[in-house]
């Protein structure tokens, strides 16, 4: 571990240009930690398909000094490997159940049959394993794998049931961009976690847990407080994924520097779009890219979402969300002194075709409400999965339920879905299965930044967004894919819902 120079410097006021500032509500260490990179798991080629090792296992970890955490893991004591795929292959998962509870491991983002989905019907009883099988049949982009027990995935994936996923094809291999991993491709799983004095986990402890989702004092990067990153490279390839349990991140650099979106959940953009902040929702993963030639440190932090932003807090919960009002570092980043050249970026990344509404041969709607939504007041009965705390957290007026299938999508179809958020605060939105297109928020469409491939969406307080969505390949009467709010405290009371594909 290193001093932190800049931390002391801000502390004595100064510089009072970025971060933190002492009244901050975000506990900060004085001393910074290498960012670590998770191990790159490429499978090992078996009888023409590529096997994949997953342990789930319990663990400890130090994230703060002197005190031990008890954490899960795959493969390892907190977050798992990156697994490495690539699109055609054939993929044989053998995830071992190690703990002493039951999970899942659903593969967010990637299209595969619903009985290899890993949602909560795809249940791995302790000591047993599970695998699924999948032929890989996308384009490249940066996924994930995480929990997916119901009711229980808010807190396995707090624990530490989550990993990256990087999947490549040969557009992207073509590509001249950063791609070196771990070089100047580097993964950035971000998350907010909150410790007990005795260093455990302080997870879901009163009802407001539940209904602004769990939120924490303290950064972690790929499972690291503090973490500092010194390219070596003059442009970096950040893939940012927002694995918090509910925070919303407003990514910026601490100077403002623009950077290039390359790409979005699903995919690269057909061409990188410049900006100088983007908000990424829970679930949700941009790509970026970033020039470092001027070799001054800067960090990467997160800006206050504006009262005046779409997918800020309304009304009295405002007050509840007041952790999202203030400036705070995800990243330290110094330059090495003598940067690598690598690649200008193309002009142009891929090509997308955008599908049109006129495509679509059936529309359905969708309902998000929550007990302090405008207008469901006093609807719920008692919690779910949270003791009582939670109220009930519905789509289109009804919770989860296991043995209830509330749509049933006809294979080969191409539908519009239209979320409505009926609730004073934003719901990022995930539907298992493809990736879809966003068709506008409240009749406008998207900026080009949100003009790829995704599987989250945010849908901010009284927003209607559609989006447009191919169903395909995979048919199943009798496994059901998901559809939920990824604030897992949301899914977790009720706010999801099943559908098959037939
Ligand atoms: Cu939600």
């Amino acid at each position: 571990m290193r001093i932190n120079r800049r931390s002391f410097v801000q502390g004595l006021g100064v510089t009072a240009s970025s971060a933190l500032l002492p009244t901050s509500l975000f506990a900060q260490n004085l001393t910074q930690n290498e960012l670590p990179i998770p191990v790159l798991n490429g499978g090992e080629s078996q009888g023409g398909s590529q096997h994949y090792n997953l342990q789930l296992q319990s663990g400890t970890r130090q994230f703060l000094s002197g005190l031990t955490t008890e954490t899960l893991g795959i493969n390892g004591s907190y977050l798992g490997p990156t697994l490495h795929l690539k699109n055609g292959s054939d993929v044989a998962m053998s995830v071992l159940n190690q703990l002493s509870e039951p999970s899942t491991l659903h593969w967010h983002g990637l299209h595969v049959p619903a009985k290899a989905d890993g949602g909560p019907a795809q249940i791995i009883a302790p000591d047993t394993s599970w695998q699924p099988k999948f032929t890989v049949n996308q384009k490249a982009g940066t996924f994930w794998y995480h929990s997916h027990l119901l009711n229980k995935t808010g807190e396995q994936v707090y624990r530490g049931l989550a990993g990256m996923i990087i999947l490549d094809d040969e557009e992207s291999e073509s590509l001249e961009i950063p791609s070196t991993y771990g070089v100047d491709d580097i993964p950035l799983i971000v998350q907010d976690r909150r410790f007990n004095e005795d260093g455990s986990f302080r997870y879901v402890g009163m009802h407001r847990d539940v209904m602004t989702g769990v939120f924490g004092d303290r950064i972690l990067v790929n499972g690291t407080t503090s973490a500092l990153f010194t390219p070596s490279t003059n442009k970096v390839r950040f893939r940012i994924l927002n694995a918090a349990n509910a925070r919303t991140f407003n990514f910026a650099f601490a100077d403002g520097r623009e950077f290039s979106v390359i790409a979005t959940d699903g995919g690269f953009l057909e061409k990188p779009v410049a900006l100088r902040n983007i908000v990424v929702a829970a679930a949700e993963r941009v790509e970026i890219v970033v020039d470092f030639s001027d070799g001054g440190p800067v960090d990467l932090v997160s800006l206050p979402l504006e009262a005046s932003s779409p997918y800020s807090t309304t009304g009295m919960m405002r007050n509840m969300m007041s952790m999202n009002t203030e400036t705070f570092t995800i990243l330290n980043i110094e330059p090495q002194s003598a940067l690598q050249r690598s690649s200008t970026l193309p002009d142009q990344l891929t090509s997308i075709r955008r599908m049109q509404a006129a495509e679509a041969t059936r529309t359905r709607r969708f309902e998000l409400s929550m007990p302090m939504g405008m207008g469901r007041m006093g609807r719920g009965g008692g919690g779910r999965g949270m003791g009582g705390m939670g109220g009930e957290f519905l789509i289109n007026g009804k919770p989860m339920e296991m043995d209830v299938i509330n749509e049933v999508v006809p294979v080969g179809s191409t539908e519009i879905w239209e979320i409505h958020n009926d609730s004073m605060m934003m719901h990022p939105f995930h539907i298992h299965h493809g990736q879809f297109q966003i068709l506008d928020r409240d009749g406008v469409p998207p900026g080009q930044e949100e003009m790829g491939f995704k599987d989250t969406v945010k849908v901010g307080p009284g927003q209607l967004v559609r989006f447009i969505m191919r169903f395909e390949n995979f048919s199943d009467p009798d496994t059901a894919y998901m559809y939920h709010c990824h604030i897992l405290e949301h899914e977790d009371n009720g706010m999801m819902g099943q559908f098959t594909v037939v």
